[in-house]
Order: structure tokens, then sequence, then C-alpha cells
């Protein structure tokens, strides 16, 4: 619809960014830090883009204050940032490393110091190794006990001083990636299994969402999930057919479990028909719709088109495009379900992902009928090359990508969408975990590259100033 005056960004309005402690902290063994899966998983050759890895990553760990320093001057009121389990308990539980700890209490301070709201997120993917090879990690309902452990030590820490927490980023793509492609550690491709592991993580989700609540936290908690939404090729009903599976198996899926404790039925009658529906026990049930979350975070790069898919001989999983090398990425599908498609009206990047500002408004709207809960957007922007010229980065193409997205989000906001914030990716550039460091995706660029011998030094681009603006004026000329 359109509206004839836009309403405004509330002035409370979140006008964040984000990152992952992998991709940016570096410092991968110091201060009695343990071993993260990642850690391991990107030593193995060909696993990642030219095999580069987190180890410096663009060393946030000790140029933090300058890092924040930055944010100050732009007037960024919310940074995202998650914690490495790693450097809490360096092998997933028993003794607090005071150390590690003591890097999340600096950052926050210094965050508070500048007048930044902190947003934490749990678990950004990097399990201790030590769980991993102790009981297979998420493989496991022990995990249960253990996540709800550590994230009890950060709610104790941070009470008072941190207000927005994320359980878990992008469950549903840690889980794919890591049991259903093998793109992601621990390198899996057993459905059964992956939903099994999905349920587990929602276990863990709901649990920690009750201990927060039960802790009387003053704050809001609630998960990070990566919403593409699905739209048909066309009006063919059979490829309506095929976006409404999409949409079942690959959004509701997830955030049906999230917001009503349950799965979306055809869905889950199909898994039971195949014999891989994951296992409910005794007291499952009752936890997932236990678990409120306060808010859902969503990430958000673009939107996703299909067609239908026949059971036999349809398409199955695809090559995804790590390269940057447009149209390298394959086809790939549900057979039975749906299968990507070209989108003929939108644009894509180097990296084949469809650029759609509507969708994000598509998402929301959707979100906002379908569940009634408050967004906060944990993520969106554009991985691109950026090029320095004369000591500065004119990412033209950024800035066009957020501002579409921003006027996107207002228009969500007067169809009646409560939205919390809006956090980009990325703050810094940083390690894209499979794309390297040529995928750039920050305000500020820093340089790193693929030999990760960069000097690390940081440059504000021209998207920087843009947000600065945007959050000057609350959003109000887009
Ligand atoms: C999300 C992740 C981020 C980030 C982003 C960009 O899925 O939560 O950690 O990596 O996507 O993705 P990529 O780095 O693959 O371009």
């Amino acid at each position: 619809m359109d509206h004839k005056e836009l309403k405004q960004f509330p002035s409370d309005f979140l006008w964040g960014s984000a990152s992952a402690a992998y991709q940016v902290e570096g410092a991968w063994d110091e201060d009695g830090k343990g071993v993260s899966v990642w850690d391991n998983y990107v030593r193995i050759p060909g696993k990642t883009f030219k095999d580069t890895n987190g180890d410096v990553a663009v060393d946030h760990y000790h140029r933090y204050k300058e890092d924040v320093k930055l944010m100050a001057e732009q007037g960024l009121k919310a940074y995202r940032f998650s914690v490495a389990w790693t450097r809490i308990f360096p092998n997933g539980r028993g003794e607090v490393n005071q150390k590690g700890l003591q890097f999340y209490v600096d950052l926050v301070d210094e965050l508070i110091a500048h007048n930044i709201e902190p947003v934490l997120t749990l678990y950004h993917w990097d399990i201790p190794q030590a769980l991993q090879d102790e009981y297979g990690g998420w493989e496991s309902r022990k995990i249960i006990a253990d996540f709800n452990n550590y994230a009890k030590t950060l709610f104790e820490t941070f009470r008072g001083k941190v207000k927005y927490w994320v359980s878990l980023n992008e469950q549903n793509i840690f889980t794919a990636h890591g049991w259903l492609m093998g793109i992601h550690p621990p390198d899996k491709k057993e459905p059964k299994l992956f939903y099994e592991v999905n349920h587990i993580a929602n276990l863990v989700n709901a649990t920690v969402i009750n201990t927060f609540h039960e802790m009387k936290m003053d704050g809001k908690i609630g998960p990070s999930f990566a919403y593409s939404p699905q739209y048909a090729l066309d009006s063919n009903p059979k490829n309506i057919l095929a976006a409404e599976n999409a949409e079942d198996a690959l959004s509701h899926f997830w955030m049906d479990v999230y917001l009503y404790g349950e799965y979306p039925i055809a869905i889950f009658n199909r898994l039971k028909e195949q014999g891989i529906a994951p296992t409910f026990e005794e007291g499952d049930a009752e936890l997932l719709k236990s678990a409120k979350p306060d808010f859902l975070g969503i990430n958000y790069y673009q939107s996703n088109t299909v067609a239908w898919n026949p059971l036999e001989n349809g398409v199955g999983m695809g090559e995804m495009n790590t390269t940057g090398k447009k149209g390298t990425s394959g086809e790939s599908g549900e057979p039975g379900l749906y299968k990507r498609v070209v989108n003929p009206h939108v644009e894509r990047t180097n990296w084949d992902w469809e650029i759609d500002p509507t969708g994000i408004r598509v998402a929301m709207r959707r979100i906002t009928s379908r569940y009634r809960v408050p967004i906060l957007i944990t993520e969106n922007g554009l991985g691109e090359y950026d090029k320095v010229e004369d000591g500065k980065i004119h990412d033209d193409y950024r800035i066009d990508y957020l501002s579409k997205h921003v006027s996107a989000i207002r228009e969500a906001i007067s169809d009646g969408a409560t939205v919390l914030g809006y956090c980009t990716w990325s703050y810094t550039d940083l390690l894209s975990w499979l794309n390297g460091y040529q995928k750039r995706y920050g305000f500020v660029y820093v340089d790193q590259d693929e030999t990760m011998q960069g000097s690390l030094k940081r440059i504000p681009k021209d998207s920087y100033y843009w947000y600065k603006d945007v959050i000057e004026k609350n959003g109000s000329e887009n």
C-alpha cells in the first residue's frame, strides 16, 4: 500500500551496526581462550575461500577502543556483537576465564561510556571444540545445561548494563550449513541428525529465554532469524504452492517454534512420513510453548524466488557462490517442495545475492501479521568489493542498498510493524565465513585481505558518513 504520509522512526530507534566474535576479534588463542570448532575448521584445506581464517581477523580484540571511538563519532546508537563462548569457558564449562570475560566487560563499558547501546549475541556459531569432542556439541541434549550455564554467567555479569540480548544467531543457517549441506563445522550431510540438532537448538533457545525471564533481567531477549521471504515465480498455482512449501519449510519451521512453540503442520507431517522428524521427549512441547521472546531478531539480506520442483528427478542442493564471480551459484532446491529460481525483477550482487529492498518490508509485514511481535533488525547489508582511491572508499552502491532498505523499513513501520532498531551488517569490514576478506560489508574499511598480512588500518567509507547523517536526522529523509 502507498501511504500519504509516512510515520517517523521512533525517537529511541536503535540505529546500529553489527559484528560477530570470530569474524572480527582475532586473538584466537590469547588470554586463556579455548579452541572453537571454527578455529579448527578453517585449518582444513579448501573449506574457506583461499583458506582464510580469523586468527587475526580485523584485530578488534586489541583495537576495540579505536573501533568504539569511530562508532561514537558516527553517532551510532547501538552495537551488536557476539561473545566467544571459548573466552568465557575455554572448555565449555567449569571455571570462568576471567581475562576472557574482562574483554567483554571492557567493551561493554566502553560502549556505555560513549552512549552506545550494547546488543549482545550469546551465540554466533563458535561452540567450544571441547564440547564437540565430548558429546557432539549440538547433537546432544547435554548442551542445554552447558549453554544455560554460559548464558547465566553473562546475564549475571551484565545485569543492568546490557539491555538487548540475542540468544542464537541464525539457527536456521548454522544447523543447515553444519548438518545438511556440510559447509560449516561439523561438516555433515545427515538430514535426520540435522532435524535432531535443530530441535535441540530450539530447546536451548527456549531454556535461555526462560532463564533470562526467571532472573528478571532488565531488558529484552530474542533469537535472530535469517529470514528470506519466499516469492512464487509467477501465478502458476504450482509455483504458488512451491512458495508456500518454501515459506513453511524455510521460515515457519523456525519462527513458528520461536513464537508459537510448535512446528508447522504440513512440513512436520512430511518429516514424519520420511522418518526424519525430530524426537520429542517428555517436556519438550511444554518447554517450547513456555518461552516467549521479547522480540524477533531478523537478519535480512535478500528474498528468495521459487518454482515447482518435482519429487522425481527434482533439483537438490546446489553450490553456493563463495568466489564473488557473478553467476556461479548453482541451482538448488528440495525435490517435492520447491526449487530456487532467478527473480527476473531484481539485480544481483557479485555473490549472486538478490537485491530486494521491498523484501524487507514484506518480511516485516508477514512477521507482524503472523506473530505480532516487535522486530529488531539485527543484520542487513551489502557484501561487495571495495576499492581505496586516494585514501577514500566511494561505496555509493552500499549507500544505495542501505538507503532503500531504510526507506522500506519506514514503510513497514507505517504499515504497523513495531521495530526497535536497525543493525547493519557490518560495522567494520570483517572475515566472511566462507568468502574471505574480499566480500566487504563495513562502514569502516579495514586493510586486511586473503594474505592475512594487512596493516589493519581503519578508513571510514562514504557509507559511514551517509549513516552518520541518517542517524542525525533519525531517518526522516528516507
Ligand atoms: C549472516 C551471518 C553473518 C554474516 C552475514 C553475511 O548469515 O550471521 O555472520 O556472515 O550473514 O554473510 P556472508 O559473510 O556469507 O556474506
